[in-house]
């Protein structure tokens, strides 16, 4: 009998060629098709909505990258454990790594983007992995019954390795071959965006208060925050995009990219938020959009009386359920193809995706969007809303302390600037407040207000006296005079509320 160590190495052999091969098949299909993404993806699909807050509170937006270690760890754990199992007449492991096949290739092909070839990476990489282990298996035990086995088992644990180097450099040659040929990185920087129509405001000075540390008006697009359920990037093509609107309308539409041309455009200051943002969170940013009026689109198609829902859908399978009135309000909803004056980034939907000011992004900002749906909320529901968000989500007003560093300290004396941000887009903001500790609420100054689709800009000078630690309470009030909650909600189900704070220690 082979010992338990040659075993287990030829195991985790076995589990990287499976994965190599793999990835390199699917560079003839799909970088989405191969075991790690398909499983992942199924992860990201089934995770407990709690779990996945917790998760997001943890490790912010490297959520995707903690589950790529996990499922390397359980990966190596399970290719180990398969190795040591494995008999010549008991074949335990490869049966192990066949149910892990036949697991694998559900999930490849109930991706929602999957075509029946998604099925080859999963399997051919486990008959790979099967055939090598049932030989490596059969030399172990063959060189630990000979007298002279040093020779055979110095061969086979090359062997071992031989398949560990070449299967890793096969998968990661697959994985960048099959990424790289499907980016569309530098047809994006071929585009050149439409004029638009109706520019933006042009921002005044007086938006930006540039105070250091507080957020700037404008979100640069590299650093706009990203969420969405996706383990890649989606590379969707303007020649292969096109945009189908149909349901409940009296005539269905069919886009190309092409035909936007034709269409006025507008360019639009709006405050995306996500509703997993915590209070005092960073998942919220601003950026001029530019793009084509949602309500034009949706009256071309003429939707029926008795609809009340747009849900859009992504090539990914990603769906957002939006009201139909809130699209049709006269409000700047759009199909947006810029950002910030370039072309959408493929991260944020390149080529093209809704922006809805005043409307959280489960319910509206669908990415690389490619069909609008008109139907009704009691027929149809959601991504996000079959896993236990709310159907409606409109944005709640919040406001954001971004300086001082919490938990510093100041000397007594100190003339401390306190300052950060407010929304409550599509209704503006009114007022910022502050409360030091158990004192007054006393009004912050305001930046100039744009758009009321975006955040606003506030600020607070303090001067630091009363040693020991202060807290500071910020409110916001929107325009239409209603003061942001105090009630204290968790994002679940429809968005975080209650009023942001800060210690600081006055020395
Ligand atoms: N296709 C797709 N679109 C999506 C999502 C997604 O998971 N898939 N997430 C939505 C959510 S929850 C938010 S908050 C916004 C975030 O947009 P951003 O990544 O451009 O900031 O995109 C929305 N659009
Ligand atoms: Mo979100």
């Amino acid at each position: 009998m082979a010992d338990r160590g040659v075993r287990v190495a030829s195991g985790i052999a076995v589990g990287v060629v499976v994965i190599g091969v793999a990835e390199i098949v699917s560079v003839l299909i799909s970088p989405d098709s191969t075991p790690l993404q398909a499983v992942g993806g199924w992860i990201i699909d089934h995770t407990p909505t709690g779990f996945r807050e917790w998760i997001i509170g943890l490790v912010g937006t490297d959520d995707k990258l903690l589950l790529f270690i996990c499922m390397g760890v359980v990966a190596f754990l399970l290719s180990a454990l398969a190795g040591a199992v494995e008999r010549a007449r008991r074949p335990i492991g490869s049966a192990l790594f066949a149910v892990f096949g036949v697991l694998s290739t559900i999930a490849a092909l109930t991706r929602p983007e999957s075509t029946w070839t998604w099925a080859f990476p999963s399997i051919l990489g486990v008959i790979a992995g099967i055939l090598l282990l049932r030989s490596l298996i059969e030399r172990a035990d063959r060189s630990s019954d000979v007298t002279e086995f040093a020779v055979e088992r110095r061969q086979l644990l090359r062997g071992i390795a031989i398949a560990i180097v070449v299967g890793g450099g096969v998968g990661l040659v697959g994985r960048v071959i099959g990424l790289r040929s499907r980016s569309v990185a530098n047809e994006r920087a071929e585009v050149t965006l439409p004029p638009p129509a109706t520019p933006a405001t042009p921002v005044p000075a007086g938006a930006d208060l540039r105070i250091p540390g507080l957020s700037s008006y404008l979100t640069p697009n590299s650093d706009f925050y990203r969420i969405d359920t996706e383990l890649t990037v989606p590379q969707v093509s303007k020649d292969d995009w096109s945009l189908r609107i149909h349901g409940m309308v009296d005539r269905e539409i069919h886009l190309k990219y092409g035909d936007l041309a034709a269409r006025p455009a507008l360019e639009r200051l709006v405050t995306l938020t996500c509703v997993s943002n915590p209070v005092g969170g960073d998942l919220v940013g601003n950026a001029s959009w530019l793009g084509y009026r949602l309500d034009d689109l949706l009256k071309e198609a003429g939707p029926h009386p008795d609809a009340d829902m747009v849900l859009s859908r992504s090539v990914d399978g990603f769906t957002a359920g939006s009201p139909l009135a809130v699209l049709l309000d006269g409000r700047d909803a759009m199909l947006a193809v810029g950002m910030n004056g370039q072309p959408l980034p493929t991260e944020h939907g390149y080529p093209a995706r809704l922006v809805v000011p005043g409307l959280y992004g489960y319910v509206s900002a669908t990415k690389w969007v490619t069909e609008l749906e008109v139907t009704r909320f009691d027929r149809a529901q959601s991504y996000w809303t079959e896993r236990g968000w709310s159907p409606q989500g409109p944005i709640k007003t919040e406001c954001r302390i971004d300086t001082p560093r919490a938990h510093g300290t100041y000397p007594a004396g100190s003339k401390l600037t306190i300052a950060g941000v407010a929304w409550a887009q599509h209704r503006g903001i009114n007022a910022v407040e502050v409360r030091i500790d158990q004192g007054e609420w006393q009004p912050a100054r305001l930046a100039a207000e744009p758009s009321i689709d975006t955040w606003r800009q506030w600020a607070f000078d303090w001067e630091a006296t009363g040693s020991g630690v202060h807290t500071v309470w910020v409110r916001a009030t929107d325009g239409a005079g209603v003061v942001q909650t105090a009630d204290v909600a968790d994002v679940v189900p429809d968005g975080a509320s209650g009023y942001p704070s800060l210690t600081v220690r006055v020395s």
